[in-house]
C-alpha cells in the first residue's frame, strides 16, 4: 500500500531548516502543529541504530513555544497544567500535563520559566495557542499570549555531548537534565536545554532567529563530523522502547493524565490554583478504569499501525494498541497499548488484532526492560 504524496503548502509551515532536511534526503513527512516534521531519512530501523549508536541532528521546529508573558503568566500556566509550578527556578524546564476542567489531556509541553512573568509552553500536536488565549480572555487575565519564531532544533544520541562539546566547548557541559542557559553563537545568544525526545540523551537549541539557522545548522554538522553525525527525528522504534507517549496517537483529550502513566507530573492533593485538578484528584481516589502499558507483540514485522488496533482476552474487546514497530535490539514488536483494568498486568497474554491478522501479545511495564540480550524476546 503506497500512500499519496503530502501537499506542502502555507498551512504546512516549513522551518528554517527545511533545505537542510530535504538535501540530506528526508523520505517522508508528518504534519504536527500545522508544520512539517520529518519521519524517517534512511528509514526507520536505520535511523534507528543510527540514533543508538552515534548523534542526529533533528529539525524539531514544529514543537511550537506558546508564549505566555506578564504578571498572570505564572497564573496562567499553573492553571493549565497540574503539576505543582511553584517551586520551578528560571532556567529550568519541567515535562508538565495539560488538563482541561474534566480531566481530559490537552497537551503534554515541555514548560521552560525563562523569568519570573515569562514561560514557554513547548507544545506537543494541539492547538494550545488558541486555549491559551481562550481562557486569559474569558478569565480577564493580564498576560500576553503568542506562538513567538521559536524553532527547537535537537541533538540527540550517545555522541551528543561529544558533538556540543567540540561546537561550544565546556559552557553545555554543565547543564543539567531539563535545565538551559543561554550560549552564544554569532553574537546570539540561544537557549540550550539538556533534553530531548529520545532516551538517547541530548540537547534541544530553541533557534529564534531564522537568519541564523542553517548557519548555525551547518557549524553543529561540521562538529559532528568525527562523531558520524547524520540526519534524524523523533524515531518510532526507539520512543516506543523509552515509552515516550505520543500526544494525538498514544493519548487524546479522552485520557486522563493517570491512565497515560503520567502520575509523578501530577499534584492532585496540592492547594494550587489548576483548571484540571480536582478532576484528577477525583479520579485518582476512585482508581483509573484503564492504563497505557507496554506491549510484546507475537510474530514478525507488522504493518504500520495507523488506526488503533483492538486488543481482546479471547472474547471480549479489553484495550487497543495505538503505536508499534518492530524492534531489532527487542527482536520483537513493540507497542503502547492502553488496557482496561483488571488486564494491564505485566505478564497478562492478549489477543491483538493487527493489519497482519490476529497476534498473541504479552503486556510489559514502561519504558520496557531492556533486554538482556538481542533474542530475550524472540
Ligand atoms: N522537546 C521540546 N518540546 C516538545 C517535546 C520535546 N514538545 C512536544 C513533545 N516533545 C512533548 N512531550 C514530551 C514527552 C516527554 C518528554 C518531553 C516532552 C521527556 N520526558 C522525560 C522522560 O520520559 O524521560 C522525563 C521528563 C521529566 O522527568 O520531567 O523528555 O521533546 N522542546
Amino acid at each position: 500500500m503506497t500512500l499519496p504524496a503530502l501537499a506542502v503548502s502555507r498551512r504546512t509551515r516549513r522551518t528554517p531548516f527545511s533545505p537542510r532536511v530535504e538535501e540530506l534526503g528526508v523520505a517522508g513527512y508528518t504534519v504536527y502543529n500545522h508544520m512539517l516534521l520529518a519521519t524517517s531519512f534512511r528509514g526507520v530501523e536505520e535511523d534507528y541504530h543510527h540514533l543508538k549508536s552515534h548523534v542526529q541532528i533533528w529539525d524539531v521546529g514544529c514543537e511550537r513555544q506558546v508564549e505566555l508573558k506578564g504578571p498572570d503568566a505564572a497564573r496562567l500556566a499553573q492553571l493549565m497544567t497540574v503539576r505543582d509550578l511553584s517551586n520551578t527556578q528560571i532556567g529550568q524546564g519541567l515535562y508538565a500535563p495539560l488538563v482541561d476542567v474534566d480531566g481530559g489531556m490537552v497537551n503534554d509541553p515541555v514548560i521552560q520559566k525563562l523569568e519570573e512573568d515569562r514561560f514557554w509552553l513547548s507544545v506537543a500536536d494541539s492547538d494550545v495557542w488558541l486555549w491559551a488565549r481562550g481562557l486569559a480572555y474569558g478569565l480577564g487575565l493580564d498576560v500576553e499570549v503568542s506562538e513567538p519564531d521559536v524553532w527547537p532544533l535537537a541533538i540527540q544520541g550517545p555522541k551528543a555531548d561529544a558533538l556540543m562539546a567540540a561546537a561550544f566547548g565546556d559552557a553545555v557541559s554543565g547543564i543539567r537534565f531539563f535545565g538551559f542557559q543561554p550560549v552564544a553563537f554569532k553574537g546570539h545568544d540561544f537557549i540550550i536545554a539538556r533534553s530531548g525526545w529520545s532516551k538517547q540523551g541530548g540537547f534541544e537549541i530553541y533557534v529564534d532567529r531564522a537568519d541564523l539557522a542553517l548557519d548555525l545548522w551547518d557549524f553543529l554538522w561540521d562538529a559532528g563530523r568525527p562523531f558520524n553525525v547524520g540526519p534524524g527525528c523523533p524515531n518510532l522504534i526507539e520512543r516506543i522502547e523509552g515509552g515516550l507517549l505520543s500526544y494525538g496517537n498514544d493519548m487524546t483529550s479522552e485520557n486522563n493524565p493517570l491512565e497515560c502513566g503520567l502520575d509523578r507530573y501530577c499534584h492532585v492533593h496540592g492547594s494550587f490554583e489548576s483548571l484540571g485538578r480536582e478532576a484528577v484528584a477525583r479520579i485518582h481516589d476512585e482508581g483509573v478504569k484503564r492504563k497505557v502499558r507496554g506491549l510484546r507483540i507475537d510474530g514478525g514485522p507488522l504493518k504500520p499501525c495507523v488506526e488503533p488496533w483492538v486488543v481482546h482476552d479471547g472474547s471480549n474487546a479489553i484495550g487497543q494498541v495505538t503505536s508499534a514497530a518492530w524492534s531489532p535490539d527487542f527482536a520483537c514488536n513493540v507497542a503502547f497499548v492502553m488496557l482496561n483494568h483488571g488486564f494491564w498486568m505485566p505478564g497478562q497474554s492478549v489477543r491483538v488484532e493487527t493489519l497482519d491478522g490476529e497476534r498473541g501479545g504479552i503486556v510489559s511495564e514502561l519504558p520496557f526492560p531492556r533486554p538482556e540480550s538481542a533474542q530475550a524476546y524472540a
